[in-house]
């Protein structure tokens, strides 16, 4: 498939594209121009219609060791507020599809929190994650400090991001910041990423991404407002081909044929 300069793309099982941060010298340090590439493909991959989930990795050695920080060293504060520094790095959130990360190594700072953007974190044993950015003197300003409260509570987090140390697979995966810790090889996570992206990729995507929405919407919204909003998304879901076939297929003992209509 196309050609990036900072990221590979491609279509490794029926359904799923995968993309591998590709700046194996800096770590996959996450650059303006890297992070533009991700968000081309990203969007490419959400209207392609081929795909029904995503997959994100790095290395064995390292995800992403943090936003580029030989690019920040010199920059200033006027400069990185008039030019919303860090801000199209979100964009990722906007993406309908969902989007598995496969870690393995270094998951630190940007690293940490791209991977707690997407919607499931699978983790190789080898995988480290962590909030270093106070020992650059600052914290983190992609989503670290809200995404990782909300998934493991105050004093974690706090302590997380005000003494910078890392933290292992074993303890994200008892936290509940990522959903399973695959076995040890190379390679071995992103199989299980792919493998995992497949069998989403063969529900229905209507469904899909309405799940999607909906579980995000605990994370936006009060309770009240995410159950409203959960069964106007299951009544819409009366709309579609898929559901009177997924609901047919079991009525007539048969294997369900989605056709994302
Ligand atoms: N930025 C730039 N270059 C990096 C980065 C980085 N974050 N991380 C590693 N590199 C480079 C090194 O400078 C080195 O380059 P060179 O060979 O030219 O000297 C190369 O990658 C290899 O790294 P090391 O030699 O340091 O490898 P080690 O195995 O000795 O150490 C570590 C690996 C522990 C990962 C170490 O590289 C390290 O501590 N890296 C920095 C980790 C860090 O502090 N990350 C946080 C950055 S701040 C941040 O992310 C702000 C978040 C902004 C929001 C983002 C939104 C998504």
């Amino acid at each position: 498939t196309k050609q990036y300069e900072y990221i590979l793309t491609s279509k490794p099982a029926d359904g799923v594209a995968l993309i591998t941060l590709n700046r194996p010298k800096a770590l996959n340090a996450l650059s303006s121009p890297l992070f533009a590439e991700l968000n081309k493909a990203l969007v490419e991959f959400d209207e392609d219609d081929s795909i029904g989930a995503l997959v994100i990795t790095g290395s064995d050695r390292a995800f992403a060791a943090g936003a580029d920080i030989k690019e920040m060293r010199d920059k200033t504060y006027s400069e990185v507020f008039k030019n919303r520094f860090l801000e199209s790095w979100s964009d990722l959130t906007k993406i309908r599809k969902p989007i598995i990360a496969a870690v393995s190594g270094y998951a630190l700072g940007g690293g940490c929190e791209l991977a707690l953007m997407c919607d499931i974190i699978v983790a190789s044993p080898t995988a480290v994650f962590g909030q270093p950015e106070i020992n650059l003197g600052v914290i983190p300003g992609g989503g670290g400090t809200q995404r990782l409260a909300r998934t493991i509570g105050k004093s974690r987090t706090m302590e997380l991001v005000l003494t910078g140390r890392n933290f292992s697979a074993i303890e994200a995966e008892s936290w509940g910041v990522v959903s399973k810790v695959v076995d040890e090889g190379e390679g071995k996570v992103v199989q299980e990423a792919v493998k995992m992206a497949g069998l989403i990729a063969s529900k229905g995507k209507v469904a899909v991404q309405a799940g999607k929405e909906a579980v995000n919407d605990a994370y936006e919204s009060s309770l009240t407002e995410g159950l409203k909003s959960e069964r106007r998304l299951f009544h819409g879901l009366f709309a579609t081909h898929d559901q009177k076939e997924g609901m047919g297929a079991f009525a007539e003992k048969r294997k369900a044929k989605f056709t994302h209509s």
